[in-house]
This record gives C-alpha cells, structure tokens and sequence, in this order.
C-alpha cells in the first residue's frame, strides 16, 4: 500500500490515520526546512491539535528553498504530503502513526513567486523555521548579520526572486504590508540561545538595507517569540521503511522515527494569533531563557560530548556510546562538573532529574541516532552548544577540561577523516574543508586548529585554555586512543597524560 490520501482507510486498518478532512484546512502556518525534526514536534503537535480539537486554521504547508530539498518535494508531493511517524520507547514498543497536518510543500527554487503569496496569503499567521543553526547567516564573532554572503547580495538586488529566506521574509511582509495585512509571527524552532531575538536581529539588519519603512514596520509590528523545542529525532534509515513495509505492508518513502519525549516551551509572543498549543501541553512562558539555556548546554552539548569522540572511536551512534560505561560517565561528569554550574538553579526544574532524564534518552536502544548526525556541522554547532559553557568557566575559574578535550578530540577527528581503526568518517560539514585544513599540521604545532577566529574567537590567546588545549590534543594524537585518555580523565588519573 502506497501511503497517499487515496489509500488512508485501508491504511488505517493497520496504524491511526488522521480521521480529520485534510481537504478542509487552511494554512495557517508556513514552515521553511521540512526535514525529520520538524515532521517529529511541530508537525505532529498541529496533528494533534486537529485530532483531538475542532478547528481547520492552522495546517502547515511546508517549503524547501534549496535544491537540494527536491527529493523531499517529490516524496511528499506523491504522498499528498502524508508520512508516518514510527515512535521508538525504549522498551521496544513501537507507536506508528500518519500524520496529515502538512497540506502542500513548495519548493522554492521552481516557483519563488508561489512561495511569497503563500506566505503573504490572509490565512497564513505564522512562518515558522527550522533552518538549522548555522542557517542564520551571522558573524559568529561579532554577531552581525553577513553582508558578505553571495546569497544575501543576490536577495538585495533581486526583491521579487529570493534565494534566502530572508529574501523571502521580506518579500512576503512587503506585499502583506502593501496589501493592508498584519504580520506573520516569525517563530525559530532552531537550538539556539534566544533564537527569537536573534532572527529579529538578522530581519532588520537585512530589512534595513532594502527599505528602511519596512524594516521600522517589522520592528514594530513583527513577534519573535524564543523558543526551546526538544525531540531526539535521528536520520531516517531503510531500517524503519523496512519496517513499516513488513510490519504493516505500507509504503511511505521518507517516513520519520523518534523518541516519545517531546517538548515545546514558547514565549506567547505572537503578533497575529497562535494554535492553542497549551491544550497539548506545550509550555507558554514569559521568559524562555532557562529552558533554552539547560537544554542546549546540557543535551546538545552531551550529544556532542558523546559524539566527536564517539566517532574517533569508531561508536557508531549515541546509545552505543552510552553502552560503553567510560562515555556514559565522561558525558556525566561533563554535565555535572562543567555545564551545570553554569546553569545554577532553574525555578521549578530539578536539574539532576533532567539529567539523569538525559541519560535515559541518549541509551534508548531503538533509536540508534548515528554520530554522523551529531558531529554534522559541528562548525555551527559546538560554537553554540558548547563553547559558551568554556567561556564562561574560564571567567569564573570553573572546570574546562571536559570541553576542552572535546574540541581537541574535534582537531584530530576534521584532521584524519577516519576513526581510530581506519575506517574512513562520514564527515558532514559546510567548513570541511576549511577545517581539514586547519587541522593539518597539528603535529607540528599543537595549537594550529585554534587559528580559526570564525570559529574559536579569541580562545587562542588564553593561556589557561591553550595549556589545557594544548596537553589534550597532543595525548590524542600520541596515544590513539581517546577512549584510554576518557577512561584517564574520569578516572583522575589524567596527571600522567597531562604532564606529557
Ligand atoms: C542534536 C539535536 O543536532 C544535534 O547535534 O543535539 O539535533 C538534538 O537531537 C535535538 O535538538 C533534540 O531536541
């Protein structure tokens, strides 16, 4: 059974359907990058909201502005923008589900003109993104939107034929403006610290440069509510299709598998409406800060924590790591000695019971999230996730040596490409190349990898962190075998290595 629209009463004798009329629905919601995580948490949350609620205002109709979001484009098209989302608990049940509240998806590349009305259509409240973290086209040393980017300079000169989506925020609250409408809310779904207030900095500074009415409207007019999402969600592998094939005789080409926990915390921040998300327990605060905070530098930089050695190490996913008892406990003391001080007390969170949580999560055995996903652009990533965390313990005289042996073990894993028994890595990163080459040479001078200001800002000048740097990288490289140096660390007996 083909997964369409055609087949979903037989399909719904095997796994829920939705039992909603899909042809009623309006779009509500525009969402920039379609990819498994948003299918998993936003997607399902408005599949939900129109299961168990009355009501047809806030489908989604998804949008791809790459290219390379044709594959997407043409699975969903043919599946009338169904898939099915295969639960993973740790126990081994399993809870597959279709999804139907995605409508139509565009790409942008073939109409770019359909994707500004669309946006710019009455019935649309809200462009929700989920463009990933290093999307947002800013510095990462200063902060500021980049002017530089080929893109940007294409968007400025070509208003009506975007390639980025700040073009095409523009270009939708230009027409919306002109047409008499309010503004959509412009809702991150990205992990980064106060996602909402970054992308309102990126907006401007690009809306400025165009037309300064424009920008003082969206200034006034536009909500950019920070959000935190969480849903561990790995890259979909033949193994799960397989399974919905066997299991249930169905055949959906880009279904989506994830864990059972699944959290959204927003601030009610929303200049043209919003879906009654609280109904399904989606958290509306008046500051988000907290939650963003704790989730980032304790889940997704344990992910990375787990993952860069992981994969020197020849791991091939997260629960794999947590099956080996010196990973589960590097990752632990990295939580409780390095990230968790820096959080201090979170009102009304217990932060050991989020973390035992946490570990709970990454040793789900099903759902087998690969250390290829985790490292993938780990360029715009541990700036985010982990770096922070180092700065500010080098500020206040805290622990850096677990963060630290990370980004030492990150120079050796960009400089050989393969893990420590010769099998090549699959590296996954817009700066791969770049950071190759800075990582060549290391043997020669220890501290070259950190000759990259885009990335490590001024850390080079540190003493403190270069020491540590520096003793870290070189064991890693003599010793080829970070698992020994791991064991070393939580163990204290680190002296001998770091005296080297
Ligand atoms: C992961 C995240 O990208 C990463 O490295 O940490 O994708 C993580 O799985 C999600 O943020 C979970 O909500």
């Amino acid at each position: 059974m083909n997964l369409n629209q055609k087949n979903i009463s037989k399909i719904s004798e095997q796994i829920p359907c939705p039992t909603y009329d899909r042809s009623q629905l309006k779009n509500g919601i525009v969402h920039i990058g379609v990819g498994g995580f948003h299918r998993s948490h936003q997607a399902y949350y408005i599949h939900q909201l129109l299961e168990k609620y009355s009501g047809t205002d806030w489908a989604i109709c998804g949008v791809g502005l790459r290219e390379a979001d044709r594959n997407m484009a043409n699975v969903l098209n043919t599946q009338n923008c169904l898939y099915t989302l295969v639960i993973q608990h740790p126990n081994g049940k399993v809870e597959s589900e279709v999804i139907g509240s995605i409508t139509e998806y565009l790409l942008a590349v073939d109409n770019p003109q359909l994707v500004i009305d669309t946006m710019a259509h009455a019935d649309t409240k809200i462009v929700s993104l989920t463009i990933t973290e290093g999307g947002y086209n800013f510095n990462p040393i200063t902060g500021d939107f980049n002017f530089e980017n080929p893109d940007i300079q294409h968007d400025l000169t070509h208003p009506n034929h975007p390639k980025t989506v700040y073009g095409y925020l523009t270009a939708a609250l230009r027409k919306r403006r002109a047409d008499g409408l309010p503004p959509f809310t412009i809702l991150s779904c990205d992990n980064i610290q106060h996602n909402g207030d970054m992308t309102r900095k990126m907006v401007l500074a690009f809306a400025k440069k165009q037309d300064v009415a424009l920008a003082e409207w969206i200034a006034k007019e536009v909500g950019f509510p920070n959000a935190m999402v969480d849903r561990i969600t790995p890259v979909t592998t033949s193994e799960v299709t397989n399974y919905l094939e066997n299991t249930h005789g169905i055949n959906d080409q880009w279904c989506v598998v994830c864990e059972p926990f699944i959290q959204w915390v927003i601030e009610d921040n929303f200049s043209n409406g919003r879906p009654a998300l609280e109904k399904l327990g989606v958290q509306f605060v008046p500051d988000v800060t907290p939650y963003e905070k704790m989730k980032i530098r304790l889940l997704n930089a344990g992910h990375s924590v787990l993952g860069v050695p992981g994969a020197i190490h020849g791991h091939p996913t997260i629960d794999a790591c947590m099956n080996d008892a010196v990973f589960a406990k590097f990752m632990r003391y990295f939580m409780d000695k390095e990230a968790t001080p820096i959080l201090g007390k979170i009102e009304g969170i217990d932060i050991e019971k989020y973390k035992d949580n946490l570990e709970e999560r990454f040793a789900n055995p099903n759902i087998k999230d690969s250390v290829s996903r985790i490292c993938s652009e780990s360029s715009a990533k541990l700036p985010k996730f982990l770096m922070p965390t180092l700065r500010e313990n080098l500020d206040t005289g805290g622990s850096i040596e677990y963060a630290t042996f990370i980004l030492a073990a990150w120079c050796y894993y960009s400089d050989k490409n393969m893990d420590e028994n010769g099998v090549s890595l699959e590296i996954i990163d817009v700066q791969k190349d770049e950071l190759h080459q800075a990582a060549v040479g290391t043997e020669g001078n220890w501290k070259t990898f950190l000759n990259q200001p885009e990335i490590f800002g001024d850390l080079i000048e540190n003493e403190k962190f270069v020491k540590e740097y520096t003793s870290a990288v070189q064991a890693i490289y003599k010793e080829k075998n970070i698992r020994k140096l791991m064991e070393d660390l939580v163990s204290n007996h680190f002296s001998k290595w770091k005296k080297q």
